[in-house]
């Protein structure tokens, strides 16, 4: 059997049982299954060879990266070539993109490359036609910009399910449980909240079948046992999404106004081919990676305000010296900072510091 017959097989069975409190275990170990089988398959492609249409590596490059996903001809391309320096095929035809296409959006000092990613959502859940290159540079994305047209919004619900299958967990944060495997010992389990939606029987037998027989597990977060398995994944990755409606040029106002009383999400109502709101757009892709902009000031001269060091918003003084270069740690003596996270201006700071937004920064 391949793996997405044993998969297919699982799902039927799922299909077939009725969901309520006694058969909650038994479905929460049966996707336990099925999410290890999707894993081994990814593993399978990455490990090998780039298949037919697979694009070019795209070497992550610039200070963050985003992945633009989409049905074929809602406006990738030409939301691309909107926002970067890229010139993409725009075709009023599917699958005009076939390959991997990169553009650099310079924003407030940013440097953010942005990718038309083609074929991402069919593949996905068939778990075939995806290329080893496609999948991995969408799983180390730092943001997903999930694209919709004014006519088909519903769509993003399939499109963030049809992430989900590689191993991406749109918007959410990694679920706060600590598990430690160990040389003998059993399976010993702390739940310092009070699980409502899993118990020790179950999270017991999901352990073993991902091999865990003898652990320790740390449960500090009341989460169901989807989101305990993505702890066990080694793969799942972390990723915020921002939705952008595209074409509302199409449209009059009053169909907007209903798109925003329907929606239970937050999104960004464009037009790419007008320029309608794109400015509004490029904000909020900078507020949803997070960013923060700091000024380097050299000993006895001005602060550099041209050209800000874009840092993740939360980094340490050490993670911006890392950035500026290797080495310069073993030769810093202290850090004095200017701006919002300092007491006072030119506040002697340690490694462990985390500068805010327009921070002005010497290293002595
Ligand atoms: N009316 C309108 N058409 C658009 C807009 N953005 C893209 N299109 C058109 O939609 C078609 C598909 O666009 P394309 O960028 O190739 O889509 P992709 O397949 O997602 O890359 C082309 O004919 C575009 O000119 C828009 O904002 N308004
Ligand atoms: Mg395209």
């Amino acid at each position: 059997m391949s793996i997405q017959e044993k998969i297919k097989a699982i799902e039927d069975e799922i299909a077939r049982t009725q969901v309520n409190k006694a058969t909650n275990r038994h479905l929460g170990v049966l996707k336990a299954r099925i999410a290890r089988l999707r894993e081994q398959e990814r593993e399978r492609i990455e490990r090998g060879k780039g298949q037919v249409g697979d694009g070019y590596a795209v070497r992550k490059d610039g200070d963050a990266t985003i992945v633009l996903l989409g049905l074929p001809s809602v406006g990738k391309s030409t939301l691309l070539n909107h926002l970067t320096n890229s010139n993409s095929k725009v075709g009023a035809y599917d699958f005009t993109t076939l390959t991997v296409v990169p553009g650099v959006l310079k924003y407030r000092g940013a440097q953010i490359q942005v990718l038309d990613i083609p074929g991402i959502i069919r593949g996905a859940s068939e778990g075939k036609g995806l290329g080893k290159r496609i999948l991995s540079t969408t799983r180390s994305a730092d943001l997903l910009l999930v694209i919709v047209d004014v006519f088909n919004p519903g769509i993003r619900k399939v499109l963030l399910d049809e992430i989900r299958n590689i191993g991406i967990r749109p918007d959410e944060n990694p679920p706060n449980i600590q598990i430690e495997k160990r040389g003998s010992g059993g399976i010993i389990i702390t739940d310092l909240v009070g699980m409502t939606e899993m118990d020790e029987d179950g999270m017991k037998e999901i352990l073993r079948e991902y091999r865990y027989h003898n652990s320790r597990v740390v449960v500090r977060e009341d989460v169901d046992y989807d989101r305990f398995v993505d702890v066990l994944l080694k793969n799942t990755v972390y990723i915020p999404t921002l939705t952008v409606v595209n074409k509302i040029d199409m449209v009059d106002e009053e169909w907007v106004e209903k798109l925003g009383e329907d929606a239970d999400y937050d999104y960004v109502a464009i037009s790419a081919d007008n320029d309608i709101n794109l400015e509004q757009l490029k904000e909020r892709m900078f507020e949803r990676l997070d960013l923060i902009r700091l000024y380097m000031r050299p000993k006895g001269e001005d602060p550099d305000f041209d050209e800000p060091l874009i840092i993740r918003n939360g980094s340490t003084v050490e993670d911006v010296a890392n950035k500026i270069h290797r080495d310069l740690k073993k030769t810093l003596r202290f850090t004095r900072v200017w701006g919002k996270s300092a007491k006072f201006g030119g506040q002697k700071v340690g490694l462990s510091h985390q500068p805010m937004d327009e921070d002005i920064i010497t290293f002595y």
